[in-house]
């Protein structure tokens, strides 16, 4: 299990569309392992697969980090089947947008499915932090990132925030 630099905004890589899983292969397994242990390095709780530059439709997801325990689900193509009305607004954070957060609305409760790491088809309903963490991640296979919910405003600024950042780091 590898531990695989995350893609950071601006990075025209995490535009792409990424492409369903056609089998749930060990080579896909491996690929969701190298994906929780870069997750886990980050101190994240959920990371698509686009992130470390793969584009397949993998997200890994782990809400249940207390005391070093390690508990990553992942969804394989998953789909959302049903969204309420009703919406939520939860503080969002990215690890491929670092150091911005904001407020995001998206739908409160979805219905989706998934197939697990053995293949199996699943179906799950969530609310709460599990809810917008997938919503969230799920973008990620389209190529949408969180700062693209924000205002045209806060959105220029982050990505000004993040060039120069970039820059910064790359001048040394
Ligand atoms: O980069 C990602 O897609 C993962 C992202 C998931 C997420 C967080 C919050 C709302 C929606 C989706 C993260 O894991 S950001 C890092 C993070 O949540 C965190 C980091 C350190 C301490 C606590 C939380
Ligand atoms: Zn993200």
């Amino acid at each position: 299990m590898t531990v695989r630099p995350i893609l950071t905004a601006p990075d025209p890589r995490l535009q792409a569309v990424s492409t369903d899983v056609e089998a749930v292969t060990d080579e896909i397994r491996a690929l969701v392992d190298d994906m929780a242990d870069s997750m886990y390095a980050a101190d994240g709780i959920g990371l698509a697969a686009i992130q470390i530059g793969v584009p397949k439709r993998v997200l890994v997801i782990d809400l249940d980090q207390k005391e070093g325990q390690r508990n990553p689900v992942a969804y394989i193509n998953p789909k959302i089947l049903w969204a309420s009305e009703e919406t939520a607004v939860f503080e969002e954070g990215c690890l491929s947008v670092p150091e911005i957060w904001d407020d995001v609305e998206r739908p409160a409760r979805i219905k989706a499915e998934y197939l697990d790491r053995d293949g199996n088809k699943q179906v799950l309903e969530a609310d709460g932090l599990l809810a917008t963490c997938l919503q969230h991640e799920m973008d990620h296979l389209n190529g949408v990132l969180f700062i693209d919910h924000l205002s045209r405003l806060k959105r220029s600024m982050a990505v000004k925030k993040l060039t120069k950042a970039k820059k910064l780091a790359a001048a040394g």
